[in-house]
């Protein structure tokens, strides 16, 4: 809260000097004086009257902006000094927007302005806020229609066509959330656990009931240990059979983690295929990571290892170790996950200090036998599910969460970089029956 009336007061106030927009690179400078004035002014103003979310002033903002150029890096610099951001902090920012955009190909406001919005919302620390957990659940909404479609509809429609919560209300849910791969263990329980609050809270009304159904639900997650930030670098593994997005999702964390102002380095551990050195090399220049790589072969286990020493010696902050996962060599797999793990360990103890498990939503009951084969070989810390955009079968998450108890760090919910998101149970829960 902190933030936003300091934000309010900081619009308020005078400049002490006039701002003037550095020129990055070839980005040409700003028109004279007096009209920076004149708009600053302006929009000065219009800020200090509205309502404290970083949409709408982002409206504020971009008002008369169309696409890229000029007048968007001006009114971002006008921003963020108003916000006192460092000028330094500032530049980085914008030049790394600017050559996203070059990257994607982006000309269009409409192309970028939620990119935007989520890059401002990561450096300015404004995830929590409500504007951004709104957005997030609009997104999630989104995401999720498919599995919602299998799920709610299905329950509203029971819900209508029941008189009363009979013996056959609850084999009929029962069968209904089994078809949306909540499986068949956490099916049963919820069912049970429902039967009771609903004969001892007396509830009669439906909409009540689904609040009751989306509280049990969310119930089911564990939440993600407290854990107290190792000394840095901290190392992070990522492991999942082959096509779950593990590449692509370390990209999208250390997107987030670069937009939080963290030095990144990702590490080329998956040195099957040549192509997949390459391909990580490429996000992670996108990202504005550092890039750990050996040549096609080499062994993971010795890659991670160096990795290290590189991330240590340049002050990195976070490290990413990409990993293989051909499944047709099952204990090869596990045996070559664990070297890397142990290889690790003895040269930092401690690391990898998160082992985070990718699992692919659109492969339902599949993902929880993959969680079952990786956890009986490896620690697990934390799952990433990605795809929930693409699939009804979002009810998984709820099986593996039940029979796991590990927890669910983040989610994905499309190809884009915003599109990896922490994931919330309410959210998750109020989502799915909204
Ligand atoms: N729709 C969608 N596609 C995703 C998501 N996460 C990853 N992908 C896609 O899944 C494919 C495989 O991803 P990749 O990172 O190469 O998988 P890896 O083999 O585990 O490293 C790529 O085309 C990604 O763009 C997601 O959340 N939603
Ligand atoms: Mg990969």
């Amino acid at each position: 809260m902190g933030f936003f009336s300091k934000i309010k007061n900081l619009w308020k106030s005078d400049p002490q000097e006039t701002i003037e927009p550095p020129i990055i690179e070839d980005k040409p400078s700003a028109p004279t004086e007096t009209q920076d004035k004149e708009w600053q002014a302006r929009l000065r103003q219009s800020l200090a009257v509205a309502e404290p979310r970083l949409s709408i002033w982002l409206n504020h903002l971009l008002q008369g902006v169309d696409s890229k150029g000029d007048l968007l890096w001006q009114r971002l610099y006008f921003f963020f000094d108003a916000l006192e951001v460092p000028k330094k902090e500032a530049e980085d920012f914008v030049a790394g927007f600017a050559k996203w955009l070059d990257d994607m190909g982006y000309t269009h406001l409409e192309e970028f302005r939620s990119e935007l919005q989520y890059r401002m919302a990561l450096a300015l620390d404004l995830e929590d806020e409500e504007d951004e957990k709104s957005r997030l659940f609009i997104k999630l909404s989104h995401g999720l229609s498919k599995t919602k479609a299998q799920l709610s509809r299905q329950i509203d429609q029971l819900l209508s066509s029941s008189t009363s919560f009979d013996q056959a209300f609850w084999e009929e849910l029962e069968e209904i959330l089994i078809m949306s791969d909540v499986g068949h263990k956490a099916a049963t329980e919820l069912v049970q656990k429902l039967r009771t609050e609903v004969s001892g809270k007396n509830v009669e009304d439906p909409q009540e009931f689904k609040q009751l159904l989306g509280k049990e639900l969310a119930g089911f997650f564990p939440r993600p240990k407290k854990r107290i930030k190792p000394d840095p670098p901290e190392v992070v593994l990522m492991i999942g059979v082959n096509g779950v997005g593990k590449t692509t999702t370390i990209a999208k964390l250390a997107h987030r983690d670069r937009m939080k102002g963290r030095r990144v380095m990702i590490a080329a551990g998956d040195t099957f295929r040549a192509a997949a050195i390459e391909q990580l090399g490429i996000w992670a220049e996108r990202v504005d990571a550092q890039f750990y790589a050996k040549s096609h072969g080499a062994d993971p286990a010795s890659v991670a290892y160096e990795a290290l020493d590189k991330a240590v010696a340049a002050g990195t902050d976070v490290l990413y170790v990409d990993t293989a996962g051909r499944l047709h060599t099952k204990s090869g797999l596990m045996q070559e996950l664990k070297k890397v793990k142990s290889v690790m360990q003895k040269k930092r103890p401690g690391t990898p200090h998160r082992t985070i498990l990718v699992l692919d939503a659109t492969t339902g009951q599949n993902a929880l036998s993959q969680t079952e084969l990786f956890a009986r070989e490896i620690n697990i810390d934390e799952i990433i599910l990605t795809k929930l955009d693409g699939t009804a079968k979002g009810g998984v998450m709820v099986a593996i969460a039940l029979q796991h108890q590990i927890p669910i760090s983040f989610i994905g919910l499309g190809e884009k970089m915003e599109d990896l998101r922490p994931f919330d149970p309410e959210n998750f829960a109020r989502a799915l029956l909204s």
